[in-house]
C-alpha cells in the first residue's frame, strides 16, 4: 500500500528539516544572540542582571505556554466527537478550578514581580563614589556629554553622533538632563535605558567590563529628527582612555574640532527651578 510508505517519507522529511533547524540554531547559538533568546551581549553587571530577567520571564512563559498547548490538546482528544449524536454531559461552574486558575496565575506574576523589582532595586542603587562623572545632556537632536570632572564637552548634531569615551572597569555616574522634551538615553549593550527629562536630573550609575565601540540611540519619540539622535561609547582600557581624553582637552582647548569644547557648567548638575528649566542649552 502506497500510503505508509508516503506517510514514512514526509516523517522523515520532517525530521531532518527539525534537525536542520536545531543545528541552525544551535550554531548560531554559539556565537550570536540566539543563546540570549534576542538580546545583545550585556557589558555591565547590571546589563547581566536584566538578562536574568528576561531568561526568568521567558523560561516562565515556555512552561505556562507548554502547559497550556498540553491541556488544550489533551481536551481536544479526550472530548473528541466520537459519534454525532453523542453530545458530551454540559457543565458549568466548577468552583476548585476557577479559584485555582485565579490563584495560580497571580502566584506566578507575583514571583515575576519580585525578581522584576529586586533587580531594579539594584541597577538603581548609584553604589560607591564614582570615578567617573558624566552629564548627558539631550537636545533637539542629539547629545551632549559633559566631562564633569575633566571640563571638557562633546556635542553631536543631528547625523553627526558623538562619542563618549569611557575607561573599563571605572564606575560611571551618569546625570542625565534635557533642554526641550523627553529623550531617553539607550546604550544598547547597557540593556538598560532611561528617561532624559527636562527640569530635572536622573542619575545611575555603571561600571563597563568589556571593551568596544557601542551604539546608543534616544528611545522616546522626541520629534522630527529623533531617528538622528545617535551616539557611540567607546569604552576603552585605562591608559588608552587617559591618552584619548588628553587628546579630547587638547582639542577643546585649541578649537581644533568643534565637537569639542572646554566645559564651564556646573561640577554637579542642578535640577533647574521649576517654569525656568527651558532652553538652558544654546
Ligand atoms: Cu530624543
Amino acid at each position: 500500500m502506497p500510503a505508509p510508505r508516503r506517510t514514512l517519507t514526509r516523517t522523515r522529511t520532517l525530521t531532518r528539516i527539525l534537525a536542520l533547524t536545531g543545528f541552525a540554531l544551535l550554531a548560531s547559538g554559539c556565537k550570536g544572540q540566539w543563546s540570549r533568546l534576542g538580546w545583545p551581549a550585556p557589558v555591565t553587571q547590571e546589563g547581566r542582571n536584566a538578562l536574568g530577567v528576561w531568561y526568568g520571564s521567558l523560561v516562565t512563559s515556555a512552561i505556562v505556554g507548554g502547559f497550556v498547548i498540553l491541556l488544550i490538546l489533551w481536551a481536544v482528544w479526550r472530548f473528541r466527537l466520537r459519534n454525532p449524536d453523542d453530545l458530551p454531559r454540559q457543565v458549568r461552574y466548577n468552583l476548585p478550578i476557577e479559584v485555582l486558575y485565579t490563584v495560580i496565575p497571580m502566584i506566578i506574576v507575583s514571583i515575576l514581580f519580585y525578581f522584576t523589582a529586586i533587580r531594579e532595586n539594584d541597577t538603581d542603587q548609584l553604589g560607591q563614589k564614582p570615578d567617573l562623572r558624566i552629564n548627558v545632556v539631550g537636545f533637539q537632536w542629539s547629545w551632549q556629554f559633559n566631562y564633569l570632572d575633566d571640563g571638557v564637552s562633546v556635542t553631536g548634531r543631528p547625523g553627526e553622533p558623538p562619542q563618549l569615551v569611557v575607561p573599563v572597569g571605572a564606575r560611571i555616574r551618569f546625570y542625565e538632563q534635557s533642554t526641550d522634551v523627553i529623550h531617553a538615553w539607550w546604550v544598547i549593550p547597557f540593556l538598560f535605558k532611561r528617561d532624559v527629562i527636562p527640569g530635572r536630573v536622573n542619575e545611575f550609575q555603571v561600571k563597563v567590563d568589556h571593551a568596544g565601540l557601542f551604539q546608543g540611540k534616544c528611545t522616546e519619540y522626541c520629534g522630527v529628527d529623533h531617528d538622528r539622535m545617535l551616539f557611540t561609547v567607546l569604552a576603552l582600557p585605562k591608559d588608552q582612555y587617559d591618552a584619548r581624553l588628553a587628546q579630547i582637552k587638547q582639542l577643546a582647548q585649541s578649537g581644533a574640532d568643534d565637537r569639542y569644547s572646554v566645559y564651564t557648567g556646573p561640577t554637579t548638575p542642578v535640577e533647574p527651578k521649576p517654569g525656568n528649566n527651558q532652553r538652558s542649552h544654546s
